[in-house]
């Protein structure tokens, strides 16, 4: 045996593991020279997701004279749903990379046939659908593909090239009432300049993929937004920075304009100063607070809102019509916990005036929840559905008083 084997190893091993640990440094000094939190403060909080027992659902409540059932179940991990005219109800599944078609043909208020419309589309989550396609988007690329088909058909690669996805890989997408389509890219860390000016923004583009403009900024991650039905106005609602306390900053609803920036990372719901944020060399704290717009409402701190509808259907009482629901993800920064819920968000004459419960007790104590609420979408006949990501069911809620 060659006595110098074993020594030639260790240095081996030595050298390997200093260029290891050189490379980790380097990695941690490149994620945290970006992010702004100076002190972490709020622990990590995450109630256990329990399947859900007849009790718990009994449970749950709604205002007077709306009741709930279960429109589909065993979907694994739902995220975005939308509404086809004609009744068909998709949802876009990210971890199994397919979109799904869920039918309620004999209209008894549960899904009773389901199809996988558009599969191998690894990471999909964003949805929207226009007269004749439907759009859809992963983390760095928006497609177009026929809805009136099989969905099997020719996909279209409309953009190819979103900023990374980092802290924020989950896409949205909408068409607006200009034809165009809008794309929502979160942010890539928690609290940072970003390098790329399409981060943290969202996106306009036709629906061919041309045109493409930053149309909103200093937006963390709107995931959910959309239009009000009677004004056409964009409304949003945007998840604030983690690791700043129980109470901040508050998860804000926007009224998304063009050109306009919302604040992110330096102020936050009304335009107020973010507290405990390492601020760049030089930065203009009023002149930035000067040029951009505050939120038009607040939300508890990390409730993280995730799916936006307006009201369109026509079977809840008048005074639901162009009011908005949104999903409210849950918190897991926060203590005692927020979120786990439908929040109805109620407008007159085009106005926001409140956010209040809608569909609450999702979270059974502060240590146990039975559902992840991700979607809200009205279906065609006026009820309104609402998805659970973590244990995948899709609650069904309709409005009884009468009948
Ligand atoms: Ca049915
Ligand atoms: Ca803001």
């Amino acid at each position: 045996m060659n006595p110098l084997r074993p020594a030639r190893t260790y240095i081996l091993l030595a050298a390997g593991m200093i260029a290891l640990a050189a490379a980790i440094a380097v990695a941690i000094a490149y994620r945290f020279r970006a992010e702004m939190v100076r002190s972490f403060k709020g622990g990590r909080h995450v109630p256990a997701v329990v399947a859900p027992t007849p009790d718990h659902i009994a449970g749950l409540d709604l205002p007077d004279g709306f009741r709930l059932n279960i429109f589909a179940r065993d979907l694994g991990g739902p995220r975005m749903i939308a509404v086809a005219d004609e009744g068909v109800v998709f949802v876009t599944r990210p971890g199994s990379g397919d979109v799904i078609a869920l039918e309620d043909a004999d209209g008894d208020g549960a899904a009773d046939r389901r199809s996988t419309f558009v599969g191998g589309l690894a990471g999909v989550h964003g949805i929207a659908l226009g007269r004749e396609r439907m759009y859809l988007s992963t983390v760095r690329e928006v497609f177009a593909v026929d809805r009136r088909g099989s969905g099997s058909g020719r996909r279209e690669r409309l953009l190819g090239d979103l900023p990374p996805g980092g802290y924020h890989p989950y896409r949205t997408l909408g068409v607006g009432p200009d034809g165009r389509l809008y794309v929502s890219v979160g942010s890539t860390c928690n609290a940072c300049v970003e390098r790329h000016p399409e981060s943290a923004t969202i996106l306009r583009v036709g629906v061919d993929g041309r045109e493409r403009e930053v149309f909103a900024a200093g937006l963390r991650n709107t995931i959910g937004f959309g239009w009000h039905p009677a004004t056409g106005e964009m409304w949003g609602v945007d998840n604030g920075t983690d690791w700043l306390g129980d109470d901040l900053p508050p998860e804000e609803l926007n009224l998304l304009t063009r050109r306009a920036h919302y604040g992110w990372p330096f102020l936050f719901g009304p335009n107020q100063h973010v507290e405990g944020l390492r601020e760049p060399m030089g930065f203009d704290r009023e002149g930035f607070r000067a040029k951009a717009t505050g939120s038009a409402l607040e939300y508890p701190a990390h409730s993280a809102p995730i799916q936006l509808a307006f009201y369109t259907g026509s079977s809840f009482p008048p005074e639901y019509r162009g009011d908005a629901f949104v999903a409210m993800h849950g918190s897991w920064n926060r203590r005692p916990a927020s979120g786990y819920e439908i929040a109805r968000v109620r407008f007159h004459d085009g106005r926001p005036q409140a956010f209040e419960p809608f569909l609450t007790g999702f979270l059974v104590d502060d240590d146990t929840a039975f559902a992840r609420p991700a979607s809200v979408a009205v279906a065609r006949d006026g009820s309104l559905l609402v998805g659970d990501e973590a244990n995948g069911v899709i609650y069904r809620v309709s409005y009884a008083r009468g009948r």
